[in-house]
């Protein structure tokens, strides 16, 4: 089923001449159908070799073309929500000649990214942002157009000719957001769809839905969606039924209520889509999303339409390569496979902490049956699989929506339970308020597993888990740990399952280091205990201060620096909040002390811990924090932005080195 074309034809032919949307305008729907092909082969290969969203992209192949041929990108906006299914946008917008260095360090985002291409409108990775920013960029293009003049540069247009549906012209810039029904399921999209339903701005929603989010889509629009599923699908009629309508008054006008009511009623016998038309949008579809004619015919009517649009698109993930259909949840995001059998490339057999989580927490599961889980569309990636299998009615996936997750748990707390929030860093940004406001404020005992915190590698600058300690550590009643390896991260679950107050656990997306560390410096791992950090070794003159999973780093850091003649101890924070006040009175013993975190330098534990330093009387050491600097941090393995950012073991030994002889 995969590679279809370049099997039959030897190459891309229509692929290799494809460098702007240009290029396609003129293409007739059949040519497309062809070009489809060629870059689903194109798509696979490539990510069978990057790795990247592949199931998302094989699903809007045809729809990413057919906006492409009726809108006029970069005049046209097209926005992404999440911008994981971009890919197909990226290929035919110049960018495929560097495709391969996908979600590479220094190379193509696998994100939209205004910096890389004036074809990406708006940035986007973290979910149900486009309708909202899609608004603002409407509302902006309507101020800008002075009440005289069109968009397409006509002047003296009458105002209530550039205002009305039967604007000047149709070449106005329009603005499209992409949205796919998991990202729906997300509270931001309905505050967008809210504003824009009653802002009668020319704003066009595709909705594209393929019954998927990363997992199985979960929730009421979820169902009211299947439902539209059911009904006929997309006619051209329906346009024809919308301008029979839109001959009759508006609502407000001065004629009778009576025509008012029968346009309701029509509205409700003739059309579906009902709660969207409820916001204020014109609701088109279902249409379906692989038949390049049919969407060509839906684009190019609702394109001559004044007001909000919402066209529902019907897609399948994964659509076209068999491995991805029969597993979109295994090919949502994928590293490097083999193309034949849809097998990854590297097994890795080796625990990850999410892995040694996901254990732990059965485990206490199994005898405390107080403890549920809440994961905000995430049930794979949190390790929480095993948990919903074996206990379906404790376990609750939210959608995504992170806020609503917190806020949730905090009323599961307040009514008894024990909810563990499995979250990543990067996705409980959206949270901030409601961890401060519903759970800290009133102390309730949720804890938060925080997952994908620190560098997270190849998804780049908007998942990169390290605000997570600068975003926590102010808050009243919180406590914040951070695990040095798997066994670490079981016995701090243990504390944090017993701790009456909010809890947050942070880990990286690593291989979990075993206890082996410990062994090499003879010491021995002592129990949590609640404020405590864990001496590691003593020596002389310098200290490593070291948070969580660094000290891995830490330790290898301090042989590179025990054979150039130092002797550094080293610590474990263990607790990033609160700060452990025996600590800071024997670092202040120190000539110098080095704060090694993965984590943001301002406002993380390097900042607090130098602020507890410098309140204490005659204390003197020299304090450097090794930390990422205030910049946002691009894609890339984990390994090579630990070594640009020089917070490697040989990056930190030559610091230190250098920092003691000055
Ligand atoms: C705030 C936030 N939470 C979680 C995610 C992780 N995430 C990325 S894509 C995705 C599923 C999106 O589903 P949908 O919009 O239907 O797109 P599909 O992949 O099905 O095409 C999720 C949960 C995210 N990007 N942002």
């Amino acid at each position: 089923m995969h590679l279809n074309t370049k099997r039959m034809m030897g190459e891309t032919v229509l692929l290799e001449r494809i460098n702007s949307p240009k290029n396609i305008k003129r293409l007739p729907p059949k040519a497309l159908d062809i070009l489809a092909a060629e870059i689903r082969d194109f798509l696979v290969e490539s990510i069978a070799d990057t790795g990247g969203h592949l199931a998302s992209n094989l699903g809007v192949v045809e729809l990413t073309l057919a906006l492409h041929k009726i809108f006029d990108s970069p005049k046209d906006k097209i926005i992404w929500d999440v911008g994981h299914q971009s890919y197909i946008h990226k290929i035919i917008t110049g960018r495929k000649n560097r495709f391969h260095t996908l979600r590479k360090l220094d190379g193509l985002s696998g994100f939209p990214k205004p910096g890389e291409s004036v074809h990406d409108a708006f940035g986007t990775g973290h979910s149900s942002t486009s309708i909202s920013a899609a608004l603002g960029l409407a509302m902006a293009r309507d101020l800008r157009q002075s009440a005289s003049t069109c968009t397409c540069g006509k002047r003296d247009v009458p105002s209530k000719d550039a205002r009305s549906r039967t604007a000047c012209c149709a070449k106005r810039e329009k603005v499209i957001a992409v949205i796919g029904d998991g990202s729906m399921t997300g509270g931001l999209a309905y505050e967008g769809l809210n504003n824009a339903g009653r802002s009668d701005t020319d704003i066009i929603v595709i909705l594209n839905d393929n019954q998927m989010s990363i997992c199985e889509n979960v929730g009421a629009i979820s169902r009211h969606l299947n439902a539209l599923r059911t009904g006929p699908l997309y006619l051209g009629a329906k346009q024809g039924i919308h301008s029979i309508l839109d001959k009759l008054p508006v609502i407000g006008s001065h004629l009778s209520g009576g025509i008012e009511s029968a346009k309701a009623t029509l509205k409700y016998l003739l059309l579906h889509g009902v709660l969207f038309e409820e916001m204020g949008f014109r609701y088109f579809g279902p249409v379906d999303g692989h038949n390049i004619p049919a969407l060509l015919n839906v684009l190019s009517g609702v394109k001559k339409i004044r007001g909000p649009v919402l066209v529902h698109v019907l897609t399948k993930k994964g659509k076209g390569y068999e491995s991805a259909e029969r597993s979109p949840k295994r090919f949502h995001g994928v590293g490097a496979f083999d193309i034949d059998t849809g097998r990854p490339m590297v097994s890795n057999t080796s625990p990850s902490y999410t892995d040694v989580f996901s254990k732990a927490l059965m485990r206490h599961a199994s005898i405390n049956d107080k403890i549920v889980t809440v994961t905000a569309a995430m049930p794979d990636g949190t390790g929480l699989e095993p948990f919903k299998k074996q206990f379906p009615k404790r376990f609750f996936d939210v959608g995504i929506a992170e806020g609503h997750a917190v806020t949730f748990a905090a009323g599961l707390a307040k009514g008894g339970l024990k909810p563990v929030v499995a979250v990543y860093a990067s996705f409980l940004q959206r949270a901030y308020d409601h961890v401060m406001h519903d759970v800290a404020l009133q102390n309730l005992p949720v804890v938060f597993a925080i997952d994908r915190a620190g560098l997270v590698g190849e998804d780049g600058e908007t998942h990169q888990g390290i605000y997570d300690l600068a975003y926590l550590s102010h808050i009243p009643n919180m406590t914040v740990l951070a695990p040095k390896d798997g066994q670490e991260l079981e016995a701090m679950l243990d504390f944090a399952l017993t701790h009456n107050g909010p809890v947050a656990i942070r880990y990286p997306r690593a291989t979990a280091a075993s206890a082996k560390h410990n062994a090499a410096t003879n010491s021995e791992s002592l129990p949590i205990v609640y404020g405590k950090a864990e001496t590691i070794c003593s020596g002389r003159g310098m200290a490593l201060v070291s948070v969580g999973t660094m000290m891995s780093t830490a330790i290898d850091a301090a042989i590179i620096l025990r054979e150039g003649g130092h002797d550094p101890s080293i610590y474990n924070a263990r607790f990033v909040k609160p700060v452990d006040t025996d600590l800071v009175r024997r670092l202040a013993g120190y000539k110098d002390v080095f704060v090694l975190e993965d984590t943001a330098r301002i406002g993380g534990y390097g900042s607090r811990l130098l602020e507890a330093l410098t309140a204490l009387p005659g204390s003197t050491p020299r304090f450097h924090i090794l930390a990422f600097p205030d910049v946002f941090i691009e894609a890339g393995s984990r390994e090579e932005l630990f070594k640009r950012y020089k917070l490697d073991a040989n990056g930190i030994a030559e610091f230190v080195a250098q920092s003691v002889t000055l």
